[in-house]
Formats: structure tokens, sequence, C-alpha cells
């Protein structure tokens, strides 16, 4: 039977265990997970080693940001029908106007996106996701931080590396379209591999896992092994859970809880949980735009439990949150 190790983090300047990723939190503990059975603390000698390198390895530099400190990236997205910002930014000057200011906020990383994922969201055609990304990204390159572009398609990043984008974020894992693994590998871009279940179209209509925690991390794992197997490096490799793809609000609960897991994948980690609708409904806010304290406490816990890369709409509220919770730590 397969084990699985969640490390207990500690932010605590006085705590004592071997750092997380090569950052700036410690391990103090780790929880065994198995299927079937009950949950375990275990003493660190207890977890092999092989699981304990990868907790502990410093991650390589993403898009030339370094990975020993947390990260913000701001979201852009350049659609009619975004469920936060849909149509607010078609506009390539007001799409510009609005990556600047995130910029001077604090976001550390930009995701362009030219086709809404939300639950339901239609299949947009390349060219239109091209006409709506490229200009833009060629726009903003040159404002010094690093771009990334949110596809599914191979034409699409294809088109923004060309333009100027320095990563791929592909919330379908290489699955939709397999050309994007060999352009990746080719460019030598990082990527995001991220866990939906299921299609946007359809994905929301009755989401099912044998152990949500266990299946997310084993698809993570398979999605890996076949990014390597492409050619991408490993070290280029960033992963993601995918909160409100394909899961009910139990799901991302239970995922946003078990987090930490997922260092044992040797990637850096992304969360995207930012305006969602479970931060809605447990915050009792219908309105995306008045989400944005619970999408801070989300990003605050997902920080704690080692994040690396925070997915955010609310570059300024975001950057303030997170400044604090490093001061206090006292890794300001
Ligand atoms: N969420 C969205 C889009 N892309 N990428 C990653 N890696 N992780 C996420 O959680 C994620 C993502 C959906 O949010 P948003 O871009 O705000 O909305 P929409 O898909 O409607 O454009």
């Amino acid at each position: 039977m397969s084990s699985y190790f969640r490390p207990l983090l500690s932010l605590d300047a006085a705590a004592s265990g071997p750092k997380l990723a090569g950052g700036c939190l410690r391990i103090v503990g780790v929880e065994r997970i198995e299927r079937g059975q009950p949950r375990r603390l275990v003493r660190l000698d207890e977890v092999p080693s092989d699981i304990m390198q990868r907790l502990t390895a410093l991650r390589a530099p993403v898009a030339g940001l370094s990975m020993d400190r947390p990260r913000l990236m701001g979201i852009l997205n350049v659609t009619p029908d975004s469920f936060s910002d849909g149509g607010k930014f078609l506009d390539p000057e007001a799409a510009r106007t609005h990556a600047r200011r995130m910029v001077a906020e604090g976001a550390d990383i930009l995701d362009i996106g030219g086709e809404s994922t939300r639950p339901g969201a239609a299949l947009v055609p390349a060219e239109e996701e091209i006409a709506r990304t490229a200009p833009v990204i060629a726009a903003i390159a040159a404002d010094a931080v690093p771009i990334s572009i949110d596809t599914r398609k191979a034409a699409v990043a294809s088109a923004a590396l060309a333009a100027g984008a320095a990563m791929v974020n592909d919330v379908s894992a290489m699955s939709f379209d397999a050309a994007i693994a060999p352009l990746v590998a080719r460019k030598a871009v990082p990527i995001c591999l991220m866990h939906a279940q299921g299609d946007p179209a359809t994905m929301q209509d009755a989401p099912r896992y044998d152990h949500v925690t266990l299946d997310v991390y084993d698809y993570l794992e398979a999605r890996i092994a076949e990014a390597v197997a492409a050619g991408i490096d490993r070290s280029r490799i960033v992963i993601d859970p995918g909160i409100g793809f394909g899961k009910t609000l139990e799901h991302n609960l239970t995922l946003l809880r078990d987090l930490a897991v997922f260092h044992g994948l040797g990637c850096p980690v992304l969360l995207g949980a930012s305006r969602k609708r479970f931060i809605g409904t447990i915050g009792g806010a219908e309105a995306a735009s008045d989400r944005v304290p619970g999408s801070l406490a989300v990003m605050l816990h997902g920080v704690a439990q080692g994040v690396q890369l925070s997915r955010v709409h609310d570059t300024k509220e975001a950057r303030q949150a997170l400044s604090l919770m490093m001061a206090i730590g006292d890794h300001g």
C-alpha cells in the first residue's frame, strides 16, 4: 500500500526542523496518509529518504523568480466572460494599465488568459484566444515582470511565448492538447500542471473521488512523469491541485487542509483560490468582488502550507497581507 507524507509546518523562527523546499517554513512533524487507513503522525526519520529529499530540496527558480519565498501571480483575463474580471480588460490598453497596476502593487508574475475555464464555460477557438492574448503580452512584456500564459492550447502558448511570455499555465495538465508538451520542452520554459476532473463545461456536475487528496496527488505524479518523458525538465514543473475544477466545497476544503502533502512531489506548488465560489458560499458573498477577505484568508493559509505561487486577482490586498505575515514571522 502506498504511503503519502504531509509535513506539518511552522513559520516560527524558533521552530527547529529541516526547511521545507529551502524556503522559510520548517518541517516540525509529518502525518502519514494511506487509503482506507486512519492518518497517523510519524517521526521525521520514518519518512522515506527520497520523499524527505523532495520535501526539503530548494526549488529551482520559476521564470526567473527564486522560490525561497512566497510569490504573487496577478491574474489578467482578456476575456468577455471570466467569472470575476470578464469583459473589463478586453481592450489592450485597459489590459496594459491593469497589468502595470498589478506590478506596482506587488505582483511578481502575471498570468494572462484568453479563455474562461469557469464552470460551464464554452471552448474558445485558438485563433480567437491568440488574438486576445498575444497583443497584450507583446504590449506588457517590456514592463519587467515575467508573464505566464494561461491556456490549454499549444498554438496559443506558442504565440504567447513568441510575444514574450516566460511560462505556460495549463489547467488541463497537457491533457487537452498533446502538442503543448513538446513545445514546452523545446522552449525550455516552466509549465504549471493543474489537476481538473472533467472539462469546464461539465466539471461541476457530479465530481467524485475515492480519496480526493490522494487521487489528485497520483494524477499530478503521473502528469509529471508524462512531462518528463516528453523532455520537460522536472525543475521546470509547477503543480497545482486545481481548486474549484471538478470539486465540491468539501473537496476544496480537504485539498486546502492537506495542501502540504503535494510538496512530496518535489515541485513548486501554485494555488489559485482567489474569489472562487466556495469562498462566496462559506463567506456569504454572492458577488465575486465581495470575496476579497475570504480570498486573502485562503491565500495566507496556502502560504503557511508552503505554497510558492499564489494566483490572485487583488494584488494590492494580497501583497499587504503577505507582507504582514512575513514580517511577523521575521522573514520580511
Ligand atoms: N483558476 C482559474 C484559471 N486558471 N490556473 C491555475 N494554475 N490554477 C487555478 O486555480 C486557475 C487557473 C479560474 O479563475 P479565473 O482565471 O479568475 O477565471 P476564468 O477561468 O473564469 O477566466
